[in-house]
């Protein structure tokens, strides 16, 4: 594939970034590189078109294995407010995780006989799509994003929150005005924390003995298993498994009571955490199990995943080669952050790839960083649809099979990238 820009626009090592030299959960120092995917741009930076010929930076992005607590962890730490000052992802501009999150606000008050009128809180709560599920269930909600502009567009949607990154301080804070909440919420954020001794200390403040402390984050396993090897990016410090996480709770007096596998993402674990808590399901003990089963305290294992990423980057660079060599018109379908992650390490630009649609307002009319595709929205697809998608949103695989069944019974046809590149 060629290079979609030439070298000298871009600054490779730029600041910003601090390289680990220790597990940011065990605080050891055996930290073994398996992976590198860089260097690549930021993958939620999408520009503008007067930022295309002005100098991007690239990063560094390799992944480490750590032999002593088995955290799967980034080797380099780019500055968070580089990263979610202003932020291009919004919850809300998936319909299918408006529905996730509506069977999560349901699950919770059920399991939890949560009160009507009790304080949720939700960390890193974006555009306020989750606590608007909880408001409907007559909860009262506060949202914490860091994010202004995603801040600023919950709020105008009626979900108080806080512009601020959460913090111990933060934490005292909401107790003294607010009380403690039943339920912490973070969903996909716990892995994108660094100091995350900090960030438990400041939950372990908002919580009292019958706080629920709830993380959504994707799952190791599922990664490994389907070969997601794209949403390996800046934004996500940790890869997340059971083990490690145990520990790490218990070392702060706080136990998993219980953990379940969901599908979003490309499969994830939701995990509930109290303070001293004698109570532990069966499911924790299994997938402990499984994880052993899955050998992920073996450094090949890791070995044999960056194998299967190469394989994947042969293979899709042909298949897509090999098409537009035969006349075939290419789109890209959705411009999520990971999709950003297998244009740059593939190298698959517009000479490929005519566009790519989304459903976000904020990255239409912008520009996918590193490769510079133009982003459009979703009913340019439709009027100018072409002969292949290569479904970059592949975690919404059966929502948009459904949505454009219109385009696949006229022919069109969908290039589905992991874990094997296939046409459906
Ligand atoms: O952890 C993170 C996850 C939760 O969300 C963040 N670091 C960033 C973000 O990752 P992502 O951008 O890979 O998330 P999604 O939800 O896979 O992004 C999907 C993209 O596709 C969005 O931009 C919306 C778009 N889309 C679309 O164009 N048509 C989505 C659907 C369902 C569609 O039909």
């Amino acid at each position: 594939m060629q290079d979609a820009m030439n070298i000298s626009t871009r600054k490779v090592k730029p600041e910003g970034m601090k390289v680990i030299t220790e597990c940011r959960m065990c605080h050891k120092k055996n930290l073994h590189s398996f992976l590198s995917l860089g260097p690549i741009p930021l993958s939620n930076s999408f520009l503008s078109k007067d930022q295309l010929s002005k100098p991007e930076p690239y990063y560094p992005l390799d992944v480490h294995f750590c032999s002593d607590c088995g955290l799967v962890q980034l080797g380099q730490v780019i500055d968070p407010e580089l990263m979610f000052k202003d932020y291009a992802y919004l919850t809300g501009t998936s319909s299918p995780m408006k529905t996730h999150f509506t069977s999560l606000a349901k699950r919770v008050t059920k399991k939890f006989n949560t009160p009507k009128g009790s304080l949720i809180v939700d960390i890193g709560s974006n555009d306020g799509t989750l606590l608007d599920c909880f408001k409907t269930l007559d909860m009262k909600v506060l949202g914490i994003e860091p994010a202004t502009n995603v801040a600023k567009l919950a709020m105008s949607r009626g979900i108080e929150t806080l512009d601020s990154w959460f913090s111990k301080e933060l934490a005292q804070n909401i107790c003294s005005v607010r009380g403690k909440p039943r339920v912490i919420l973070a969903t996909n954020v716990f892995a994108h924390v660094h100091d995350i001794d900090g960030f438990i200390r400041g939950i372990i403040n908002l919580m009292d003995s019958d706080s629920v402390f709830i993380i959504e984050v994707p799952y190791l396993i599922d990664m490994l298993d389907k070969v997601e090897f794209d949403t390996i990016y800046h934004e996500h410090l940790s890869y997340i498994s059971l083990r490690p996480l145990v520990t790490f709770f218990k070392e702060f007096g706080m136990d998993i009571i219980d953990v379940e596998r969901i599908d979003v993402h490309g499969g994830s674990l939701r995990v509930y955490v109290q303070k001293d808590s004698a109570s532990s399901s069966s499911t924790v003990k299994q997938l402990l199990e499984l994880e052993i089963k899955t050998k992920l305290d073996s450094i090949e294992t890791y070995r044999r995943f960056a194998t299967s990423v190469g394989r994947i980057k042969a293979e899709l660079t042909s298949l897509l080669n090999d098409l537009k060599g035969r006349g075939a018109r290419i789109s890209g379908y959705g411009a999520p952050a990971k999709g950003n992650i297998l244009l740059n390490f593939c190298q698959i630009g517009t000479e490929i790839l005519d566009y790519v649609s989304d459903t976000t307002p904020f990255k239409q009319g912008r520009y996918t960083p590193g490769m510079h595709i133009p982003i459009y929205p979703e009913n340019h697809f439709h009027k100018s649809p072409p002969d292949y998608a290569l479904l970059l949103a592949w975690n919404y695989l059966d929502d948009i099979l459904r949505k454009e069944d219109g385009y696949r019974k006229t022919g069109g046809k969908f290039i589905v990238p992991i874990p094997k590149p296939q046409i459906v």
